[in-house]
């Protein structure tokens, strides 16, 4: 095997990201499996085409049945808005391809762990893209802590913020309707925070939270449905069924306490995915808008010269960065898809699951669901409840 044939759904903002990434990687990582940027799939027939075109896919289809059926496709990428994923992803498993699929995995929890069962029974590869894991400044995290350089773990404080919403005429985007986003910030942005908590900190133990609709009604969408959409020309409106803003507390297994923030109404904020770690031998910051950094805190360091320093983890001793561009020469957002797509093809080279897979998915809604929980009944909700 030195190709991976990939059949791609949605073209929009993810289609293009991961049309991205599939591009570059031959260039940049060529020892890695290829991608064959085969087929891709959406309804709109004209502008499926254009984007056929533009992002290089060899083939288009507008139905996404005949897109699994087809022999000669092994990967089944979805980009689909939240609520198609499920049913795709189902059935790309029962036609034996494996997967990847945009965050959050589902709707709720119960179709998370029917797309893992699937998955599962058909022996599948199963990946999600929680692509902030794959920058290297993320990479670095994972590394000092896992050689102990931060020592035990007492806090995480995590946030998502952006603002793109906070204009009340912004209109009634898939976003922010529930049957098809699931949730709303907590789901779109704090899945993200939820996922790098696990990744770094551990799983959660339980959680409490709180939340906030604060524009209820918004103009119905006009032809333009994504970040930038504009409002309906006839002035109706329909109700935002979705959370603009959730805060919520965790307790982790491992002993320690998270506080985590995703709100669309962040003025000023356009995408501050942000943490802070604090250890017993040190603290790290990172923060997505300034992606090329970590900075760190070491208690170890001589007296005068204690402080938080900016490690720019742009070196060959940094993830991925070899491959790049010389020492200095930083990246952005479109390289986290790259690497992710990297380790999707590095776990067929090596014939086992990528990671984060559904199974991450899966875990990451527990986390969701018992947030959205604690809200309804106004308590603690301890993730094992689920
Ligand atoms: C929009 O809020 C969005 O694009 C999310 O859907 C992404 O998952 C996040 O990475 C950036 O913001």
């Amino acid at each position: 095997m030195s190709t991976i044939r990939v059949g791609m759904v949605g073209y929009k903002f993810m289609g293009k990201a991961h049309s991205n990434a599939y591009r570059a990687l031959p260039m940049f990582f060529p020892a890695s499996l290829r991608p064959e940027m085969k087929a891709i799939c959406g309804r709109d027939a004209a502008a499926l085409e254009a984007a056929r075109a533009q992002f290089g896919w060899e083939d288009a289809e507008t139905d996404w049945r005949k897109l699994i059926a087809r022999d000669d496709i092994d990967l089944i990428d979805i980009n689909a808005p939240s609520d198609a994923h499920k049913q795709i992803a189902i059935a790309a498993a029962e036609a034996g391809k494996h997967l990847f699929c945009e965050k959050p995995l589902a709707l709720s929890l119960a179709d998370a762990r029917e797309m893992l069962d699937a998955a599962e029974r058909a022996g599948v590869k199963h990946m999600i893209g929680f692509n902030y894991r794959f920058a290297p400044a993320v990479q670095l995290a994972k590394k000092l802590i896992a050689e102990g350089r931060i020592g035990q773990i007492y806090h995480i404080r995590a946030v998502f913020l952006q603002d793109w919403i906070i204009d009340p005429e912004f209109p009634l985007v898939w976003r922010l309707q529930k049957d098809v986003a699931g949730s709303g910030s907590l789901g779109d942005l704090g899945a993200h925070s939820i996922d790098l908590a696990r990744f770094l900190v551990g799983e959660f133990k339980e959680v409490i939270g709180m939340n906030e609709t604060f524009v209820k009604e918004r103009p119905l969408p006009g032809s333009m449905t994504g970040l930038s959409a504009s409002g309906s020309a006839g002035g109706e409106r329909g109700p935002v069924t979705v959370d603009d803003a959730t805060l919520f507390m965790a307790r982790f297994e491992g002993g320690a306490l998270g506080s985590f923030e995703a709100t669309r109404f962040a003025a000023g904020h356009r995408c501050t995915n942000a943490f802070e770690i604090n250890g017993s031998k040190g603290s790290i910051k990172f923060d997505f808008e300034r992606m090329n950094e970590l900075e760190v805190y070491f208690t170890e360091d001589a007296a005068d010269v204690q402080g938080f320093r900016r490690v720019l983890a742009t070196d060959a001793a940094h993830a991925y960065m070899d491959a790049w561009w010389p020492a200095g020469h930083t990246i952005g957002y479109e390289h986290t898809f790259t690497h992710e797509v990297l380790e999707l093809m590095t776990a067929f080279a090596e014939d086992r699951q990528p990671t984060p897979s559904f199974v991450d998915g899966v875990r990451c809604q527990e986390v969701l669901e018992a947030v959205d929980r604690s809200i309804a009944e106004r308590r603690w909700v301890s993730v094992s409840e689920l």
